[in-house]
């Protein structure tokens, strides 16, 4: 599909100077479009989503519509503009537009002087980050969760990603699970590990909130110049979830301290320095409303997240690598051993992790 035609769609004018590709995401392909106008500097975000993953999209704009207009409510007047996403309409009315091929695309405005972190070397900054998506989560505290399309079901459901890990084990369909029997041995051996969050669920120990569920740092926009965070992106799966599951992605992602597709793993773990900063902001805006049984499981949210991205890497390479991009063939695996590696270290850690998360829960 032609860019240009899109542009029209979403009736973006100006002269068009150029697009670049932002790489960051592993699902949806993001362009950057670049404008002038009057003599001034005009960028838009365009979508492409993909259709493999996401089965409903224009349920998933649905949900972007009502929140996006939630948060916008709830935001101080000079925070309106550059706080939340502002999503651009198609000719016909619609948050979105679907091409004669079938592809769905969607676009918004580029939040101006913005920038994005995939590491976060400094501290301080992190701590922004946990503030930043605590922030959301209690923005979000008063949305009416039973209007929510679920958009992937059972996104965090470890009990049945193990499922289907299993499953597909069985069938072997690319030929691969003889190459993999070490990655395979280590989740089976922490298989109650990483399905401890859902049987709590399931025992109504703890309470289902409206959360963000793929909390990666790079999901959060700070102001170039002054790092002041704007707002939290990426909200296609805002969904009925565990606090312990934004806590724990973003610890997976952020305070590792290697990327999370490390090739060589003796570089992996789990930096306490960035983990206690995180903690820090984010327990500090949860702490009065979460409960009790929250704020004890968020160290164990950071385990089985870190063990639930291990089952789906590994289960997209053995299914033959239909679900992520991939930046080489053996991304998968790479990524799941990097997974497993940091699991491991975050096992071994987790007592200090408990001790960090009750310092801020007090
Ligand atoms: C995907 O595309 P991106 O980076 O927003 C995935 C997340 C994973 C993440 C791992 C819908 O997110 O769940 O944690 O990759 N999103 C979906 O990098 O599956
Ligand atoms: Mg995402």
């Amino acid at each position: 599909m032609d860019l240009t035609e899109i542009y029209k769609i979403f009736g973006l004018t100006g002269e068009y100077t150029g697009y670049n590709v932002l790489k960051n995401g592993n699902i949806n392909k993001t362009y950057k479009a670049d404008f002038k106008e009057n003599g001034k500097n005009k960028s838009y975000i365009i979508q492409n989503i993909n259709t493999y993953v996401f089965k409903k999209p224009e349920y998933i704009m649905e949900n972007i519509d009502g929140v996006t207009k939630h948060i916008y409510g709830k935001l101080p007047d000079d925070k309106k503009e550059r706080g939340v996403l502002h999503y651009l309409n198609a000719v016909d009315g619609k948050n979105y537009y679907v091409d004669k091929n079938g592809g769905f695309w969607r676009g918004y405005g580029f939040v101006d002087n913005s920038v994005t972190y995939d590491s976060f070397d400094d501290p301080a900054l992190f701590e922004a980050a946990g503030e930043a998506f605590g922030e959301f989560q209690l923005l979000l505290s008063d949305y009416d969760a039973s209007t929510l399309h679920e958009i992937i079901p059972g996104f965090h459901n470890t009990k049945s990603r193990y499922k289907k890990l299993f499953e597909t084990i069985e069938k072997d369909p690319a030929g691969r699970v003889g190459s993999v029997m070490p990655e395979i041995e280590f989740l089976k051996e922490n298989r109650s590990l990483g399905e401890a969050l859902v049987d709590m669920l399931e025992d109504g120990e703890l309470p289902l909130r409206v959360t963000h569920n793929d909390t990666k740092g790079n999901n959060i926009l700070f102001d170039k110049d002054t790092n002041e965070t704007l707002a939290v992106i990426d909200l296609d799966t805002v969904m009925p979830g565990l606090v312990a599951y934004d806590f724990g992605d973003a610890i997976r992602f952020g305070a590792n301290f290697s990327d999370e597709d490390e090739p060589d793993i003796s570089k992996t773990g789990l930096d306490l320095k960035k983990y206690e900063a995180f903690t820090k902001g984010f327990v500090g805006k949860i702490k009065d409303s979460a409960t009790k049984k929250e704020l004890e499981t968020l160290s164990l949210g950071a385990i089985v997240m870190t063990i639930e991205l291990a089952v789906r890497f590994l289960h997209d390479y053995i299914d033959g690598d239909k679900y992520f991009k991939l930046n080489y063939p053996e991304h998968n695996i790479v990524r799941t051993r990097c997974q497993i590696a940091l699991a491991k270290d975050m096992i071994k850690k987790r007592g200090e992790m408990d001790r960090i998360v009750k310092k801020y829960a007090n």
